[in-house]
């Protein structure tokens, strides 16, 4: 089979799904996509969009979410795939700790699990998405792929990376994203994390501006909607390679070897012209430029040190010598030369589709490492809180002064503060009257009678004028 490339002026669309993709009623890997929170939720809703040949969905999906707003806003999940989570359906409000509790609620951690079985019974393996950065999916997301993990297939996670500039949503995002990268993901049986795909916000932001400026972005659609189409089509396209027929392909197994092997996982993509003098060592660069350079959702690679797994396919014109058994002999040689890593795993392969003049290139590395960008998160944020301390210490600088220089005028009261819990309820009770338990009643204490000391009157400094008046007057009346 060949794959249809569509039309000759072929050209690379960022979000346009590759018409050999849309055109397959066939996949290799048969998978699950379930979002938790907002963000999570509209990747799984990408994911909803594609549809085979018979205009029927290609992948189950689930959304999972706090706000019952987000759940609404959807536009392709199923209305009973998506999961209201009881007792906090005004949001968890840039909370983890609340999103944490939200998931493990005890009126929903069965319905979850319940919901994530049915929903992925006929898949062979699960994506898991969540935005790191709010607090439903940021807070979840960890619990969740323990759980999905007793499923007993391949557990997969999307994770998005705020845009820089948000200390809180850094810091939600690097505090979620640490244990999952150390403890969760790897190769090893008791890792219950395959493959985790990171998608730099920051990166694709700045992609969908150039991309817009240059009229490549359909009307109306904003960054976001790009982010998750970009990913949700090219991780289709690479699903449907391997069903193409070919002397040289990978099949649906390397497939899932390269995908879920226990890695950070990286996709990149570039549209080649190949016309009649295309050799051996263009093909070679162009493979290579396209590993380093043509990465899609995120950035910064260590491949030379980091990779521990890849697969490069190439989308041939037909008929073309642009890559045969002996050509990819080339590039598997450069590739391992480069990066010792692929020696371990590396599938190659290549497959017709009907394009005259052009060659597509698609690569996946799994890597041990995680983008610059994830690597270096922390280093992000701590430069971003000394920054906010530094102009919270402004603050206490550019305190002013009163008429009366230090001391304060007298109908203003010093205010030493209210306690940590905040005001009591009222200005003027010295404890609330609803007993808070949070505030702690003055002790009382057992009235003490003190004695009434009689008043002493000072003695007149000065004798009394009339009392010897009185004495004389006494001492005459006697004689
Ligand atoms: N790539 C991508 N990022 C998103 C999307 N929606 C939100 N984000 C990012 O996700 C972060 C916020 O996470 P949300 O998913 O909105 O938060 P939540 O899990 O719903 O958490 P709460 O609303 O706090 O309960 C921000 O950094 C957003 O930029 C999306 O559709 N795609
Ligand atoms: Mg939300």
């Amino acid at each position: 089979m060949t794959f249809r490339a569509g039309n000759d002026h072929v050209s690379l669309l960022p979000v346009q799904l590759q018409s050999f993709a849309q055109q397959s009623t066939q996949i290799a890997l048969p998978w699950t996509v379930i979002g938790l929170g907002a963000g999570g939720g509209k990747i799984a809703d990408a994911f909803a969009n594609i549809r085979n040949r018979n205009n029927q969905p290609v992948y189950p999906t689930l959304a999972i979410n706090s706000y019952l707003g987000d759940l609404t806003a959807l536009n392709h999940i199923p209305e009973n795939h998506r999961l209201g989570l009881i007792g906090y359906e005004n949001g968890c409000g840039h909370s983890p700790y609340k999103g944490y509790q939200a998931l493990n609620d005890a009126r929903n951690k069965d319905r979850v699990w319940e919901k994530i079985n049915a929903v992925s019974a006929s898949s062979q393996a699960i994506w898991l998405a969540a935005s790191l950065g709010g607090g439903t999916g940021t807070g979840g997301i960890g619990e969740l792929i323990t759980w999905a993990a007793y499923t007993q297939k391949p557990i997969g996670a999307i994770l998005t990376l705020p845009r820089r500039g948000n200390l809180e949503e850094l810091g939600n995002a690097l505090d979620a994203l640490a244990p999952i990268y150390n403890d969760l993901l790897g190769p090893e049986p008791d890792r219950p994390l395959k493959s985790l795909i990171i998608v730099d916000n920051e990166k694709v932001y700045q992609d969908y501006l150039v991309d817009k400026a240059a009229g490549q972005v359909p009307d109306g659609m904003d960054w976001m909607t790009y982010a998750n189409t970009k990913l949700a089509h090219i991780l289709h396209e690479l699903n449907v390679i391997p069903t193409g027929a070919s002397d040289v392909n990978f099949d649906p197994e390397d497939f899932r070897k390269v995908l879920f092997s226990g890695g950070s996982v990286t996709f990149a993509k570039q549209l080649v012209r190949a016309d009649a003098t295309f050799g051996d060592h263009q093909l070679k660069n162009e493979v290579l430029s396209t590993v380093v350079g043509g990465n899609v959702l995120a950035s910064g690679f260590d491949f030379e040190t980091g990779v521990i797994a890849g697969a490069v396919c190439l989308m041939v014109p037909e008929n073309s010598r642009v890559a045969n058994v002996n050509s990819l002999e080339v590039v598997s040689d450069e590739l391992k030369t480069q990066f010792p890593g692929l020696r371990a795993c590396l599938q190659q392969g290549y497959t017709m589709w009907d394009s005259k003049n052009h060659m597509l290139i698609y690569s996946i590395m799994s890597l041990n490492t995680l983008p610059e960008r994830g690597q270096y998160l922390k280093v992000e944020h701590e430069a971003m809180r000394t920054e906010q301390e530094a102009l919270l210490n402004r603050r206490a600088m550019t305190r002013i002064e009163h008429t009366g220089g230090a001391s304060a005028p007298r109908h203003v009261a010093p205010f030493a503060g209210f306690p940590a819990n905040g005001p009591a309820v009222s200005p003027f009770s010295t404890f609330p009257a609803n007993n808070s338990p949070f505030m702690s009643k003055p002790e009382t204490q057992p009235m003490v009678y003190q004695p009434i000391e009689p008043p002493v009157y000072p003695t007149p400094s000065r004798p009394n004028p009339f009392a010897e008046l009185l004495i004389n007057k006494k001492s005459r009346m006697m004689e």
